[in-house]
């Protein structure tokens, strides 16, 4: 009797879900999923050992459930000595081994790897059908189609498209609270208290220690310290977490937002992107279940409309700007940044407190929360001038939930505005002065916040000036950025040139530093 054709579906890295699009219609008696650990991706860039881990260690345990649920599934470790270290090259073993009729595959993440994907037709001589990926609420066509029609691309009003499509918080055709967005009520510094909430922690098991001890003897030169791993690694643990975050977190998410605090790495944060992003939670049932909370009285509006709106609107927003743009996006430069990033943002060791304790955290757990990364490591690169490109390539390699369709609108556009703003009115730079709104880091710093210029004072002060005036051709001229350009007219000549002198002293310093390096 003649064997039914083959069906050959290879399944990414950060496709670990059992209703993802590739899988739909298949039939598990003629379908061969394919899984790669494969040293390309995990050296593309150096990943922080955690990232590997979690997501070698997810791919294994969702091999597991992916086989008790009766499917047949190809694994090729990473250590598996017949590899050939790159998807394409396993994608032509396994066409060799089964001779498979056609290949389907849920589109990636990523242009790079969909580069590869869109050669496999071609390169296999078989027919290839790559499905779009319906984890996400927009779809290519219509994010163009939004796109086209507008001159600005402003996350708002994508986002209230996104309610509509999807109903979250609406009553009819209005947003309920009778407002679409409830951000100025989000915005207050927070105190350390017994009863903040905390995330759990997954012991490792024994899947997730022999992944540990491959990456670490592996890895060994990659950043980051394996020594806290505690990610959740399956659905079931992910989901586990959220419900954690829904009870505990989420009341006080809206108001706390944009904290920060020293030694408290995750506050009312949901720390639930690495599992987002990977496959492991689905985006719109955890903003259902936000807004039943929100239904039943358990949270008020700012919080609930807050969350739904990182995720339909912010996390929608970048990926469409990601694909809009094309590769080319990653090397947009409009302010001519050059300077190297300093070597502490490997190592956290610098005397600036709030950099310490957010690079410092992000070494030990591979996370840290939006304003950590927009407002402390992201606003110092921007305001000595950093290579975005290179300040792109750090937060792709260092942050667990990192991939460049969401990594590389958020750092290039949003916090270095290397995209002239694409994505953002006004540059996000600021001085220790919003620092220290938000936390209590200048309170242990060695610098003075209040001073603007001389060896004590805060270096973000005399550089946030500096920045203005350096970028006054691109900038000034920008309504939103009129009030500095004002406050800078209004200061007398000595006090500009000490603070110039000042800031330029800093980074006279940081380059020496680099030279030594
Ligand atoms: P929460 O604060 O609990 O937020 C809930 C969810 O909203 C997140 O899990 C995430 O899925 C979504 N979200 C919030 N803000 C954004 C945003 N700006 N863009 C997209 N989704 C958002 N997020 C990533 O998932 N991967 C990245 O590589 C990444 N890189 C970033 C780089 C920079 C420079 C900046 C400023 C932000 C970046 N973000 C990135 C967005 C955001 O910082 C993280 O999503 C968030 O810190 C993840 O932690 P959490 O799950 O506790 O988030
Ligand atoms: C990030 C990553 C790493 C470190 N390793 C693997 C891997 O070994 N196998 C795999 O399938 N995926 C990995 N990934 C995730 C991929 O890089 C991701 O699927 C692509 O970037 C497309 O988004
Ligand atoms: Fe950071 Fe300046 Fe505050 Fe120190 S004083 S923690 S460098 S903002």
């Amino acid at each position: 009797m003649e064997l039914p054709p083959l069906t050959l579906i290879p399944i990414l890295g950060d496709q670990l879900s059992l209703g993802l699009s590739s899988l739909r219609g298949a039939d598990p008696a003629t379908a061969r999923l394919l899984m790669m650990e494969v040293a390309d991706e995990t050296t593309y860039v150096r990943h922080h050992k955690q990232k590997i881990a979690f997501i070698l260690s997810a791919m294994r345990h969702h091999a597991a459930l992916l086989r008790d649920q009766g499917w047949t599934v190809d694994y090729v470790a990473l250590d598996d000595p017949d590899s050939t270290g790159s998807f394409t090259g396993e994608v032509a073993r396994a066409v060799g081994r089964h001779d498979p009729a056609r290949i389907v595959v849920t589109e990636a993440g990523e242009w790079r790897v969909r580069a590869m994907l869109d050669a496999w037709e071609t390169l296999f001589g078989i027919p290839v059908e790559i499905r779009s990926d319906d984890r996400f609420i927009a779809t290519h066509a219509e994010f163009a189609t939004w796109a086209e029609e507008r001159k600005q691309l402003r996350m708002e009003y994508f986002y209230r498209d996104m309610r509509r499509k999807t109903g979250l918080l609406m009553d009819g055709k209005d947003p309920v609270g009778g407002q679409w967005n409830f951000d100025h009520d989000n915005r207050k510094p927070a105190k350390a208290d017994l009863l903040m909430p905390r995330p759990l922690r997954f012991p490792p098991d024994a899947i997730t220690q022999a992944v540990l001890a491959l990456v670490a003897e592996r890895f060994a030169d990659h950043p980051g310290s394996l020594d806290s791993f505690a990610w959740a690694v399956t659905a079931h643990d992910a989901e586990r977490q959220q419900k954690q975050f829904l009870d505990h977190a989420l009341a006080g998410f809206g108001d706390y937002q944009d904290a920060m605090l020293t030694g408290e790495p995750s506050l009312w944060h949901s720390l639930l992107s690495p599992y987002l992003n990977a496959g492991l939670l689905d985006p719109l049932a955890l903003c259902r279940a936000v807004e039943e909370r929100y239904r039943a009285g358990k949270v008020p509006i700012n919080t609930a409309e807050g969350f739904i709106r990182q995720i339909i609107g912010w996390r929608e927003y970048v990926r469409g700007i990601y694909w809009r743009e094309g590769p080319d996006y990653a090397h947009r430069n409009v302010l001519d940044a050059k300077r190297a990033l300093p070597a502490f943002y490997w190592t956290g060791e610098t005397d600036m407190h709030c950099l310490a304790e957010s690079i410092g955290q992000t070494l030990e757990n591979a996370h840290a929360h939006h304003i950590q990364r927009l407002m402390v490591t992201g606003t110092f690169a921007l305001l000595i001038g950093a290579d975005p490109h290179a300040v792109h390539l750090w937060y792709l390699e260092i942050y667990i939930d990192a991939y460049e369709w969401v990594e590389l609108p958020n750092t290039l556009g949003m916090s270095q505005f290397a995209d002239g703003g694409l994505l953002g009115s006004k540059p996000y730079a600021a001085s220790g002065a919003y620092i220290n709104k938000m936390s209590d880091y200048c309170k242990s710093c060695r610098y003075d916040v209040r001073q603007r210029t001389g060896p004590d004072a805060c270096p973000f002060n005399a550089l946030y000036w500096d920045f203005v005036v350096r970028h006054e051709d691109t900038l000034a001229r920008n309504p939103r950025m009129a009030m500095p350009y004002r406050t800078w007219a209004k200061m007398d000549e000595a006090t500009q040139s000490e603070i110039r002198d000042s800031a330029k002293a800093f980074l006279d310093r940081l380059d020496a530093a680099a030279e030594a390096y």
